[in-house]
């Protein structure tokens, strides 16, 4: 039995280097490079083109190299009965919450409004604002969302979720989904930490953006799917918006002619919010592994059904 890695714009060297590290002996091949595409029945995966693990007859499990999962369940050629996992690690969850905090604090300082002076060597002063008096609403409240509201709680911000099914966390108002309008209404920063699913693609549009508290910041680090880039255009061009941090984008590397990288309200970062460590969840793809070899349940297993 042995383990596939396919991967795009990810540089397999590390993973295999972590692979070997913990188990020698394991007989790991690196896609397109395939000694036996019959002893394949394990695939670790990040952005495979399309159709690609048709190849592998015996294939039974596809982990992501990441949290997220739809570049995987996207490819429809993909038979339902082969398993997916997805990435939960601590180093990934305190980066992701690090980062929030980051881009939150970047708002209400004032960062980007200083860093455009800058450019034109212009110095001006601009109030900036307590965490104590914004309200973050974090949409998507697993893993991620958790892990981001308690870092901002703790520097003084104050949070609301929203999710699927009802939380109960003190200190933060939880939303449902059918109360989104509510959920918006009062996040004053409106960071986007959910999966991609046929509810959550463009959720991020016109009408919805507009429900936001004006001059509300967007934090973007999910997937690009989730937001219209016209709709934040318009709403940042014509005031309702004061600041988009985009960390994810429709193409990556997000190309040269894209209007986001000069807007004096966008903060671009190249899908860097977090990243996994090789060395840091190579036990966790070991231990399903062995897993599917037993024939017993997998960690972190994806529900196709809900496709996160
Ligand atoms: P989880 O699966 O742990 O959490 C997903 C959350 O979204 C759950 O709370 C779920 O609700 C909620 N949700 C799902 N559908 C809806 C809906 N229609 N309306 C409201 N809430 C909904 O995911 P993670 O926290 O691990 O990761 C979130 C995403 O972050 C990933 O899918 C990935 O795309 C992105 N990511 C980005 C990175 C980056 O570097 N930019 C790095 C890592 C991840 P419920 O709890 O009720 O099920
Ligand atoms: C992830 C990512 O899903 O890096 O882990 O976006």
């Amino acid at each position: 039995m042995s383990i596939v890695l396919v991967c795009n714009h990810r540089d397999p060297k590390p993973w295999v280097k972590a692979f070997k590290n913990k188990n020698p002996n394991l007989d790991i091949q690196v896609y397109p490079d395939i000694k036996d595409i019959n002893s394949v029945n394990f695939a670790i995966s990040w952005q495979h083109e399309h159709g690609v693990f048709s190849q592998f007859p015996n294939l039974k499990v596809i982990a992501s190299m990441g949290a997220g999962v739809h570049h995987i369940l996207r490819d429809k050629t993909i038979p339902k009965s082969i398993k997916v996992t997805r990435i939960v690690d601590d180093n990934l969850t305190k980066d992701m919450a690090d980062f929030v905090l980051l881009n939150c604090l970047y708002g209400i300082r004032n960062l980007k409004f200083h860093a455009q002076n800058q450019l034109d060597k212009h110095w001006e002063i601009k109030a900036y604002r307590q965490p104590e008096d914004i309200k973050v609403g974090i949409m998507g409240f697993g893993v991620l969302g958790k892990a981001a509201a308690k870092k901002l709680k703790l520097n003084g911000f104050m949070v609301n979720s929203l999710s699927k099914s009802r939380k109960k966390i003190e200190g933060i108002k939880s939303y449902i989904e059918n109360e989104l309008d509510q959920f918006l209404a009062e996040s004053q920063i409106l960071v986007c930490l959910l999966p991609i699913t046929e509810d959550t693609k463009a959720i991020l549009n016109h009408d919805n953006l507009k429900k936001l508290p004006q001059n509300a910041q967007v934090i973007n680090v999910a997937r690009s799917q989730h937001l219209v880039e016209d709709d934040l255009i318009q709403l940042l061009d014509d005031g309702h918006l004061s600041l988009a941090c985009l960390d994810v984008f429709q193409t990556e590397p997000l190309p040269k002619d894209s209007r986001l990288w000069s807007h004096p309200k966008v903060s671009v970062t190249p899908h860097v919010a977090s990243m996994t460590d090789p060395d840091s969840v190579v036990n966790q793809i070991l231990d399903n592994f062995n897993r599917m070899k037993n024939n017993e349940s997998l960690k972190n297993e994806v529900d196709r059904e809900k496709a996160y």
